[in-house]
């Protein structure tokens, strides 16, 4: 990649308020941060505390869904009120100037892997509901500048989103150009036949990228091939954060330094 910008999801740093969490980030290789969206309007309360990291120089780039349902749950209360937890999501995304929120279709509901096997709900309804709550999600982004990214999961995680070419699907479905695909390694190296190729072919829809590596562990720790991965996301022009969204193989303040030093010798 041409310029190699890295961010950290908040809560792999170690406390502290946010602009002390920035300035631990900055010292071990990252450029900026992902925060975390709590639901119950928790997220929204949050502004007068990012901002004020803002004003003291602190760089937020996104915001990652952590709630207990979401927009494609099977229960009707549930989804709507991911979809208004995550329309708040991008109020602020817009208010402090970031660039995107994300979240899967849903995560840890179904698995059509795992028993019972058999949702409770066919193929075309989930689409038609993914369809709406999506297509709400992009129309409230549009209107505010900003961005909704749709994660696919792997199946043991989501039995409706798996891999980049079925975001793309549904995407064309709606038709927007303020909804994209967050695509996160982890996930992809599960579920994608030849991720590079992938990549490649899901570009246009690429607007933001999560970093795990094959045990989900930080970038380094496993198997993943990284060096593809680099060269892929150069080739494609994405110019956006590798976002770090994984557990530690080791305390924060060594493998996180050691991890980013990692990507920046391998990209070179
Ligand atoms: C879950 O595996 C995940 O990757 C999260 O980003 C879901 O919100």
């Amino acid at each position: 990649m041409k310029n190699l910008k890295l961010a950290c999801q908040e809560q792999l740093l170690p406390d502290g308020s946010l602009i002390e969490k920035f300035q631990t980030a900055k010292d071990w290789g990252f450029n900026s941060l992902e925060l975390r969206g709590q639901g119950d309007g928790q997220f929204k309360r949050r502004i007068p505390e990012i901002k004020e990291a803002i004003r003291s120089g602190a760089v937020v780039t996104s915001v990652c869904v952590e709630m207990s349902h979401f927009v494609g749950d099977f229960n009707f209360q549930n989804r709507e009120d991911a979809i208004n937890q995550m329309i708040q999501q991008l109020e602020v995304v817009s208010e402090i100037g970031a660039r995107l929120a994300m979240t899967p279709a849903s995560y840890g509901m179904f698995s059509k892997r795992l028993p019972p096997f058999v949702p409770p709900r066919t193929d075309q309804e989930d689409q038609e509901i993914l369809i709406d709550s999506f297509g709400r999600l992009a129309s409230k982004a549009e209107s505010l500048g900003v961005l909704v990214a749709l994660e696919p999961l792997n199946r043991y995680e989501d039995h409706m989103i798996n891999t980049l070419g079925q975001a793309s699907e549904l995407i064309r479905a709606i038709g927007s150009s303020s909804l994209g695909i967050a695509a996160d390694t982890y996930h992809m190296n599960i579920e994608e036949t030849q991720i590079e190729e992938s990549l490649r072919r899901c570009a246009k829809d690429l607007i933001h990228v999560q970093v795990s590596d094959s045990n989900r562990l930080e970038p380094g720790a496993g198997h993943f091939n990284w060096k593809g991965l680099l060269e892929t996301l150069g080739e494609i022009n994405f110019d956006h954060e590798l976002t770090f969204e994984c557990r530690l193989s080791e305390p924060a303040k060594i493998s996180l330094p050691k991890s980013t030093a990692f990507l920046r010798e391998l990209n070179g």
